[in-house]
């Protein structure tokens, strides 16, 4: 008997006689490794590439559900910069971070494709990371650090798997893509990049970031709860050497994109 197809919800029936299943990537990485920048470059190649971005606009302005962007000046104004709560307070925010970061991820990944998108013939969304790096990454590292408690790690890993399997089908992942970069790399780009909220993070952040990802994507050590998770393709791509204003960088980087794609 034929295996059925693994997702049926993110299918798109284009002329139906046939359905075509869209490609789910995440693009993973230290803050500031160039996640944006490579994914506003994967945009710009191909017609049939969707790039959701991270919904940090929501998370510097809690308040004003519009504000997708990353304007962030403004928003500092607000009384509602989560993301500068738990910079200032981690002890105190880490788990409302947590809470809303998760909740702005599913919400975007629940967004129907676009009509460009559903006319595609080999269409493909990229995601600004994941609710895998939210929890994998960076909740574990907050409780690890202290800042979510022993409680709040308990409930935040009972609700986070309880809601991702009421939402398997649609948000499940084809595969990831993870930008490597040194932290010292990553600590350079930040202050280069001069987000306001993040002008305090300190090297050693950075460097424990760094080894979530290290043992989570590249050694692929991390235990996961996710049956989807552990098998998951995985490209990694070294972005130390800058990618942004080179072009022949940037086509070899979408050569590797590109072929791992053909491999899906
Ligand atoms: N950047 C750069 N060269 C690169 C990639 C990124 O100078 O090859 C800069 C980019 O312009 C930005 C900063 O590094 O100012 C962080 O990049 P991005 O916002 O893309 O990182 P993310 O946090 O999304 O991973
Ligand atoms: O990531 C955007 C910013 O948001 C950066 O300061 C890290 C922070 N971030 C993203 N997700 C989380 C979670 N889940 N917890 C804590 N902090 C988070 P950038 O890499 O710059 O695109
Ligand atoms: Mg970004």
């Amino acid at each position: 008997m034929a295996t059925p197809p693994k997702r049926f919800c993110s299918t798109v029936d284009l002329d139906n006689s046939f359905e075509k299943r869209i490609k789910k990537i995440s693009i993973e990485g230290n803050i500031a490794a160039g996640k944006s920048t490579f994914v506003r470059m994967l945009e710009r190649t191909s017609e049939e590439w969707e790039v959701i971005p991270e919904p940090i606009g929501k998370w510097c302005n809690v308040q004003t559900a519009e504000n997708e962007c990353e304007e962030l000046s403004t928003s500092q104004k607000s009384g509602g910069n989560l993301l500068q709560m738990l910079y200032d307070k981690p002890g105190r925010w880490s788990y409302t971070f947590q809470s809303y970061a998760c909740l702005s991820r599913v919400r975007a990944q629940l967004k129907p494709p676009s009509a460009k998108l559903q006319q595609a013939e080999k269409p493909v969304q990229f995601f600004e990371r994941s609710v895998y790096s939210d929890r994998y990454v960076f909740a574990s590292n907050l409780f690890e650090s202290g800042s979510l408690s022993e409680t709040e790690w308990a409930i935040y890993q009972d609700w986070h798997g309880w809601l991702l399997s009421q939402f398997e089908n649609e948000i499940e992942l084809d595969a990831m893509i993870y930008l490597r970069a040194d932290p010292d790399k990553c600590m350079q780009r930040l202050h280069f990049r001069g987000r306001e909220e993040e002008q305090g993070i300190p090297l050693e952040y950075l460097e424990k970031l760094h080894y979530k990802h290290e043992s989570w994507l590249y050694n692929r050590t991390t235990q996961v709860d996710f049956e989807n998770l552990k098998e998951l393709p995985i490209l990694v791509l070294d972005v130390n050497d800058d990618f942004k204003n080179d072009r022949i960088k940037q086509e070899k980087l979408l050569e590797k994109v590109k072929e791992f794609l053909s491999t899906l």
